[in-house]
């Protein structure tokens, strides 16, 4: 047995006796952060393993910066103490695997409250960014064994369940934003959204900075939208949903589930990084009471997740989002208008819907989800029909795809836009070019939105 089970074994064996340890050999240093790295340390199967980018400051080794990450984000601080319970052996982190600049780090599971993702980020995620034993630090992605997540629910419906509410299986489930994203009165509001499912989207959704403002009030949004709802519905025969924003405080947020539960619709969009993880673990709950299922809106993501050395990656993210039960979440489309490259976005989808998420090379721990439903990456941002099959070639059919502006835009007006990003999906599932579509007869709508945007990478 190595150093480090030994050490666990002490802390393990003469906990009940509760002796002091000898601090001895303590005692004579200042700091203490080298019992935090060893190279030769398996993890145990009940560990959590984290996966850094790390840079250490200057005039730092990297294994004396290593210590410090183990340390700041375990039981650990900048000296040595006096009175060291031998319990703690057996609950510090390890620095096992200096890899250049990508670190793994192993926690012992009795470290983290089941079930407690806020303590999890605390810990994980807390005092070691503002360390001055780093100059940049990135937490990527943390492997999960099945003694953590069993404290979380998971998604309600999964990717099999949304397609089998709306009875879509064999495309990409659509929607739109009413664009310009905040402005419109409640009824102007729903006369859009009403124009979008005539035109063939599935789904309407708020925009991440509309919740219940003086010219356009949630309630009221919310009952017009059931109106014309249920009037495409009727029209259409096709089921019609919609994501409207709940953000707000908690008990706010519970109130509005509850009206949208009221007016029969079965999603609602939650701006996730915003209203932080305890939120979202009470909403979960309360939606699955009320059937209702989640949109996860990721504004305020790119604060910490977009440099590439410092910070939390955005995989990691989708994996507590997944956890705690958030049915699809945003996840780029690397030819739209924001950051985001194909190998990460696809890193993002597979974190979301694989039972088994695969490793990425310092990008991603290989994950067994177990029992947790999976949920839909959302691909949004800067899209146009011109550009579906770009995206299609990214995600291929199991995503939402939300093309907003780019359907408010077409000459046409909203309804014909629509019309053209469904008739560019069309075309790449029958295996036709965009151009082949667009010269058919049902294909007229796709013709007029390549005439405007053609294949526009917008920045
Ligand atoms: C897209 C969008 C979404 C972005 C969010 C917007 O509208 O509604 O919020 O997709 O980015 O407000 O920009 P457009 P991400 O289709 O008109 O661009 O999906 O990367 O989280
Ligand atoms: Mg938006």
């Amino acid at each position: 047995m190595h150093y480090s089970q030994v050490r666990r074994q002490i802390g393990k064996t003469y906990e009940a006796i509760f002796i002091w340890g000898d601090i001895s050999y303590f005692m004579a240093k200042i700091d203490w952060y080298d019992e935090f790295v060893d190279s030769d340390y398996t993890p145990a199967n009940t560990d959590l393993v984290a996966l850094f980018y790390f840079e250490p400051p200057k005039g730092m080794s990297k294994e004396e910066s290593a210590g410090r990450i183990a340390s700041e984000s375990s039981t650990g601080t900048w000296t040595t103490l006096a009175k060291l319970p031998p319990r703690m052996k057996g609950l510090q982190a390890t620095s096992f695997d200096i890899d250049g600049n990508h670190l793994l780090v192993a926690y012992p599971g009795e470290l983290w409250e089941g079930g407690n993702l806020p303590q999890l980020l605390s810990g994980l995620a807390g005092n070691i960014f503002g360390m001055k034993g780093v100059k940049n630090l990135r937490l990527l992605d943390v492997s999960l064994p099945p003694s953590y997540t069993k404290g979380f629910k998971g998604p309600i419906l999964g990717m099999k369940g949304i397609r089998k509410r709306y009875g879509v299986t064999d495309r990409p489930l659509t929607g739109a934003v009413p664009k310009p994203k905040i402005g419109f009165s409640a009824a102007e509001h729903a006369e859009v959204g009403f124009e979008t499912w005539m035109g063939g989207f599935d789904f309407v959704k708020d925009d991440e900075n509309l919740t219940s403002t003086s010219f356009n009030k949630f309630d009221a949004r919310v009952k017009l939208m059931a109106k014309q709802r249920d009037k495409a519905e009727k029209e259409t025969g096709q089921k019609k949903g919609a994501f409207i924003n709940i953000t707000a405080e908690t008990e706010v947020m519970k109130k509005r589930a509850d009206l949208l539960h009221e007016y029969g619709f079965d999603y609602a969009m939650i701006d996730i990084v915003v209203v932080g993880t305890s939120a979202l673990q009470t909403l979960r709950d309360h939606l699955a009471d009320l059937k209702i299922t989640t949109h996860a809106h990721r504004a305020m993501h790119a604060s910490f997740t977009r440099n590439p050395k410092h910070g939390i990656s955005m995989q990691f993210i989708a994996k507590q989002m997944r956890l705690i039960g958030m049915n699809q979440l945003h996840s780029g489309t690397a030819v739209g208008k924001l950051v985001g490259d194909k190998n990460e976005v696809q890193s993002i989808a597979d974190v979301l819907r694989e039972t088994k998420t695969p490793a990425r090379k310092h990008m991603l721990l290989e994950q067994d989800w177990g029992k947790l439903k999976d949920a839909f990456p959302v691909c949004s941002g800067g899209l146009h029909p011109g550009l579906i099959p770009d995206v299609m070639d990214i995600y291929g059919n199991d995503m939402v795809l939300l093309v907003s502006g780019g359907i408010h835009g077409h000459p046409k007006g909203t309804r014909a836009g629509a019309r053209a990003s469904m008739q560019a999906l069309e075309a790449v599932n029958d295996g036709l070019t965009l151009k082949e579509k667009a010269s058919l007869v049902d294909g007229k709508d796709l013709a007029q939105a390549l005439e405007k945007w053609g294949y526009h990478k917008p920045k």
